[in-house]
């Protein structure tokens, strides 16, 4: 008997071999040397990190494929970053976290997801794309890779992480798109959830 094999292209998306940039507005230029992270929120220890820093920190190498709400799939991409655990390890959620938020510096954009998303091994806070430091366009110089969900939870130009206890609706989220955000089950919408 054979399995069924679950496709590589999930319903409803077309695959590119560009790399598509969207964001909601303009793309920050952030200054490499002024860059700060900060992390914080209901955690024991809050820390603001440099890129010097995180650079030190770097753990992760992923291979993932992509896949945004509107419609366009990109395979294969590289990226090397920090894995969640190790931001865990270092900040201390405390007990009742339950979902962190990413404010990107095209302030307004914000995303969440649940904890238990970013422990994931094949997500991280990513600093190299295609072993190059990332460019602005595609949310330099730190930005998340979630490539289970829809690429609108994988923040771009992301300077501050929060942890909460409840969950906060992020920028598309409110706008009506889903909070769940799987491909595989095309949760686009609010409604799909
Ligand atoms: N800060 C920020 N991050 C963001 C967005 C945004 O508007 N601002 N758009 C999201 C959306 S909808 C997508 S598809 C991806 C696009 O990433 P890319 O430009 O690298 O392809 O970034 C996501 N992250
Ligand atoms: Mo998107």
């Amino acid at each position: 008997m054979s399995e069924k094999k679950k496709p590589r292209l999930p319903p409803g998306q077309v695959l590119t071999k560009k790399f598509p940039v969207l964001q909601k507005g303009e793309i920050p230029h952030i200054k490499r040397d002024k860059y700060v992270l900060e992390i914080t929120g209901a955690v024991e220890n809050s820390v603001r990190l440099n890129l010097k820093e995180l650079g030190n920190m770097i753990d992760a190498k992923i291979s993932a494929d992509i896949h945004c709400v509107t419609t366009w799939s990109k395979f294969d991409t590289n990226w090397n970053g920090i894995y969640f655990t190790s931001i865990l390890e270092l900040v201390k959620p405390k007990a009742n976290v339950s979902f962190v938020e990413f404010t990107g510096a095209d302030l307004n954009f914000t995303t969440t997801v649940p904890i238990e998303t970013i422990k994931s091994k094949n997500v991280i806070l990513a600093l190299t794309y295609e072993n190059q430091p990332i460019n602005d366009e595609h949310g330099g110089p730190v930005r998340v890779v979630i490539p289970d969900l829809y690429f609108y939870k994988s923040a771009k130009w992301v300077i501050k992480i929060t942890f909460f206890e409840k969950d906060k609706p992020g920028y598309w989220e409110k706008g009506g798109y889903s909070n769940k955000a799987d491909p595989w089950k095309e949760q686009r919408y609010a409604s799909n959830d």
